[in-house]
């Protein structure tokens, strides 16, 4: 069966047909595969009916796996490539850690100083209604800036917390999570628009989720400019909405890409999904205030 790739929506994003990860792929096709992940920045794979490990060695055909270290809490307990974001309560009954991973809008491990090139995440369980994940085109966001806009951003750095990434979770600010955090990743800057190492295609790189603020600029100028560039970043018509379906494997390029976890969960109901994230390109330097 041959490949085919056919686009999801305006902004963003394409689903390939014609593969079954339960098989090694030549590599003509992993190269057709990564060239479509980059072009449409997010691809989706449907009825994929794969164990752990066939989803990590897929993943690894595009690069070094990440082993979770700075999330180690939430690895699948035979396999550190994996990490589960799962709404599901522990054994104990105590709630999930994760159920709140990824609700406000980031690009994965953009708050280190190797953020990853892309993530791959798998769906094991899901409701009828909810779940949902939402993608952003980051590209497309910097084309539809004015050229104003692009001259005054383009030499500036943002600062990425982790610590600000998770204060805002269901609990409210939990400082001691976020100090714990704080040491194992500290402030980093990240340039705002980042040249895509593989097309030369300029990125917007902010996110809502994770950039506290604009360095050189004090916080309430930084504000005007970041909320901006964030509301215009998540635009209808620059993004795409998933309602996913068990066996879905969606793959999305870090360096081009936002997402969200909705909080769209009907009270009651479960999602349970697997992650892989290849390790990307070095980017940015640790921030001193
Ligand atoms: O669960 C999701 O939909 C996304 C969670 C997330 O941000 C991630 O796995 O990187
Ligand atoms: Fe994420």
């Amino acid at each position: 069966m041959s490949i085919s790739v056919r686009r999801l929506s305006y902004g963003i994003g394409a689903e390939v047909l014609g593969v079954d990860l339960r098989r090694p792929l030549p590599g003509e096709d992993i190269a057709t595969i990564r060239r479509a992940w980059v072009d449409n920045g997010i691809l989706l794979l449907r009825d994929q009916n794969i164990t752990p490990e066939q989803h990590i060695a897929f993943s690894a055909r595009f690069g070094k796996l990440d082993d979770h270290s700075a999330l180690f809490k939430y690895r699948h307990p035979q396999h550190p490539e994996i990490f589960i974001v799962s709404t599901k309560p522990n054994a104990d009954g105590s709630p999930s850690d994760t159920r709140e991973t990824g609700v406000n809008w980031h690009s994965d491990l953009s708050y280190t100083l190797r953020p990853a090139m892309g993530s791959l995440l798998y769906c094991r369980e899901i409701p009828d209604v909810g779940g949902d994940t939402q993608f952003a085109n980051m590209f497309l966001a910097y084309q539809t800036l004015s050229e104003g806009m692009k001259k005054m951003i383009e030499p500036l750095q943002a600062v990425h917390d982790y610590a600000w990434a998770i204060h805002d979770t269901e609990k409210g600010r939990d400082s001691a999570k976020a100090e714990a955090h704080k040491k194992v990743n500290p402030p980093v800057k990240q340039p705002m628009v980042r040249v895509h190492p593989e097309t030369g295609r300029k990125a917007l790189y902010v996110s809502e989720g994770i950039t506290t603020h604009i360095a050189g600029m004090n916080h309430d100028e930084s504000r005007a400019i970041l909320s901006y560039l964030f509301e215009h970043s998540v635009r209808p018509e620059n993004t795409y909405r998933h309602h996913w379906r068990p066996q879905d494997l969606i793959l999305w390029d870090n360096r081009s890409v936002m997402h969200k976890a909705l909080r769209d969960r009907v009270p009651g109901t479960h999602r349970h999904m697997h992650r892989t994230t290849v390790l990307g390109e070095p980017s940015g330097e640790l921030y001193k205030a």
